[in-house]
């Protein structure tokens, strides 16, 4: 078999780069994208321009994601996997406090952005009977205070992939929706601004997910055989469990 190549989107950070490193080390070839460049140089730097191909573009932007993909190079143009990972929560006040510009930037990154790829690489994906994998979270399931257009972005990319699913029935294409509770990554520092002392708080002594089992559960899904397809998969921590309603009384 030629060598399958898969583009993991938010690759320069938490899951996506881990499961950049997964890859690789299986041996895929992995077109990496995300904003931050020198980061995407690193792992460029530790795996050779002929394994990872680096794509530095805001996910938001419709014009700059076609010309990328326009551009790959032909090693890296037949794509069998996307990995939509790229995503965010910014804030976790009430929705009567929050700020309109952090819900916008939610759904163009977690949901706009996440459907734009996914229809620009839907010919290639048929063509190669490839996969896609979206990272959702426990979130599109269980509500919680503050997690409003979060959880709804993410209720949205769980939804999306069965419906993509059966949209693509019959042609061979296999998606998941993955589903993580508490991981540690630079989600926290970016939802709360940059508050390290908040996301050392949130993580300390829980044993959260790493971003290195959400890898290997990629690498898990991408592997099976072909006639398998895992709709969704939801996976917290063993310390994380759920709580009750809460009921107002006057
Ligand atoms: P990180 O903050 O560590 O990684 C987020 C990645 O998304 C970064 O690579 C970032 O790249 C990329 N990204 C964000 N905005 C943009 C943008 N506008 N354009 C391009 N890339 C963007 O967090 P995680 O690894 O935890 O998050 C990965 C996914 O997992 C997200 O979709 C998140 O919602 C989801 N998730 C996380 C959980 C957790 O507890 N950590 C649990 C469940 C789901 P850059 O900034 O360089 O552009
Ligand atoms: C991230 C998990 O619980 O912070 O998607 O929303 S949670």
């Amino acid at each position: 078999m030629s060598t399958r190549v898969a583009w993991i989107t938010g690759a320069t950070s938490g899951f996506g780069a881990a499961t950049v490193d997964r890859f690789v080390a299986g041996g895929w070839r992995v077109v990496a994208s995300g904003r931050r460049i020198e980061r995407l140089q690193r792992l460029v730097d530790r795996h050779g321009a002929d394994r990872v191909h680096p794509l530095a573009f805001d996910i938001r932007d419709e014009a700059a994601m076609r010309a990328a993909h326009a551009g790959l190079p032909a090693d890296f143009a037949a794509i069998d996997l996307l990995v939509n990972n790229a995503g965010l929560a910014l804030g976790t006040v009430p929705a009567q406090q929050a700020e309109l510009a952090q819900w916008k930037q939610m759904i163009d990154t977690n949901v706009t952005a996440l459907v734009t790829l996914t229809r620009l690489l839907l010919p290639t994906l048929i063509e190669r009977r490839g996969a896609i994998a979206n990272i959702s979270s426990t979130a599109s399931t269980y509500p919680y205070p503050g997690g409003n257009v979060y959880g709804g972005t993410k209720a949205f990319v769980s939804q999306f992939s069965l419906g993509l699913r059966a949209d693509l029935h019959g042609t061979g294409v296999r998606v998941t929706s993955v589903e993580p509770g508490m991981a540690e990554t630079e989600f926290t520092l970016v939802r709360t601004g940059g508050d390290q002392a908040a996301s050392d708080k949130l993580y300390a002594g829980a044993q959260p997910i790493t971003a290195g089992d959400i890898a290997d559960t990629l690498w898990w899904i991408a592997n099976l055989p072909a006639h398998l397809n895992v709709n969704r998969i939801e996976l917290m921590p063993t310390s994380q469990s759920f709580g009750g309603f809460q009921v107002h009384r006057e």
